[in-house]
């Protein structure tokens, strides 16, 4: 069963750690902006100790008055704490190591020690009224004794929710599934999931990490983060909109997804991937004829989301070597010329030899489709005088 999931945005975040992830203020202040428009319940913001910016953005940014709930993400560190709540955020993200890897590289703590440690944080900001969140940075390469040791300290401790990071984007969806649902049992609070995409498995593991009781998935925008990335916004959302189409229309407003998408490719000055999940290029490009012919007489033939729920256009690739007869009499239709089988069948024959040297324009079918017709025309009316005089 899935339970209710909530976004965690975290373009302003992980997505600070992206190589081109530089945001000016004004730039962030967009992006809260667009992200509070489209709906996500919590927008995850850089620590404000990382530099007098950073502090400026986090304050400036909990000022708002935005309907998304502002959260900042700090070490288990109480002056970090400290700095954080006084920006005035809703909640702070707490996290910790706990994988053999990161304790031996990063801050050699033994379990008692990351337990005290965070528990006198946690304390801190519940102290202080706020939401705060505990995670384990590396879950999956964590013993899941200790961890559960962790995840149960900090749920007695009264957390708001536990955090399971697949820092390195290692775990396969079966080791989420399980894990969440272990932790699913072992914890009261609610359950968060941040994926990082390394081996491509970021948008299922949070697919499952949801299916297995996690009430809270970390996105960014177009995915940008600490190296390939993390779960990417729209294609979360595109996986969950298959299951319930309704669920996301009515509380997301999808149709800003473009624009999302590319505001942070301009900030950033990168391109949207051509196979973007819903807004790359080709999206929703359609070229094999037996497609073309499918879609005309129900686009859902070959499409697991229609793009108008997210505002995006079908495109209709009619000038390949692959295109068919169906495509180019609909585009006849389209144009109201009205065209014999056999002239259809001409012209597309004719726009398959042409595209053997490369795509054939859609302005160059339509004066094919033309000329056919005009020749059709003048034979039928050539025809019609000839039998005028032979009555005659
Ligand atoms: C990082 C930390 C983090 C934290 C995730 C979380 C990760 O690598 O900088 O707070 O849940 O991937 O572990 O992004
Ligand atoms: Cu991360």
């Amino acid at each position: 069963m899935i339970r209710d999931w909530h976004i965690i945005d975290s373009t302003l975040r992980e997505g600070e750690q992206f190589a081109l992830g530089n945001f000016t203020l004004q730039d962030k202040i967009e992006v809260v902006k667009l992200l509070d428009a489209f709906g996500v319940d919590f927008i995850e913001l850089t620590t404000p100790v990382a530099s007098p910016a950073s502090r400026k953005a986090c304050e400036t940014i909990a000022g708002l008055g935005l309907n998304a709930r502002i959260l900042t993400h700090t070490r288990a560190d109480l002056n970090d704490a400290r700095v954080a709540v006084e920006c005035g955020v809703y909640g702070v993200d707490i996290l910790f190591a706990t994988s053999k890897e990161l304790r031996s590289s990063s801050h050699g703590r033994s379990v008692e020690q990351i337990i005290d440690q965070s528990l006198e944080v946690i304390d801190y900001v519940k102290g202080q009224g706020r939401n705060v969140r505990f995670s384990s940075e590396d879950t999956f390469r964590s013993d899941k004794r200790e961890l559960l040791e962790v995840y149960r300290a900090a749920d007695r401790a009264g957390v708001d929710r536990v955090g399971l990071a697949d820092t390195v984007g290692i775990a396969t969806p079966a080791q989420v599934r399980e894990l969440v649902a272990d932790v699913r049992h072992a914890v009261h609070s609610d359950i968060e999931f941040h994926g990082h995409n390394d081996t491509g498995c970021a948008i299922a593991n949070a697919f499952e990490a949801v299916r297995s009781g996690a009430t809270h998935v970390d996105t960014s925008v177009l995915g940008i983060g600490e190296r390939n990335g993390i779960t990417p916004l729209g294609g979360f959302l595109a996986r969950m909109y298959t299951l319930n189409p309704e669920r996301l229309a009515s509380k997301y407003r999808l149709e800003l997804l473009p624009e999302l998408d590319r505001m942070i490719a301009r900030m950033t000055g990168i391109e949207i991937p051509f196979n973007n999940y819903l807004t790359g290029a080709f999206a929703y490009n359609h070229t094999a004829g037996m497609h073309l012919k499918a879609i005309y007489v129900n686009p859902g033939s070959y499409e697991a989301i229609p793009p108008e729920a997210f505002g995006v256009d079908r495109r209709l690739q009619l000038g390949s070597r692959l295109t068919g007869r169906h495509a180019i009499a609909q585009r006849a239709r389209n144009l109201a010329l009205e065209l014999s089988d056999e002239a259809v069948r001409d012209v597309t024959r004719e726009v398959k030899a042409l595209a053997d040297d490369g795509d054939v324009p859609l302005e160059r079918i339509d004066a094919m489709l033309l000329e056919a017709f005009s020749r059709e025309t003048e034979a039928f009316s050539r025809e019609k005088a000839e039998q005028r005089r032979r009555t005659a």
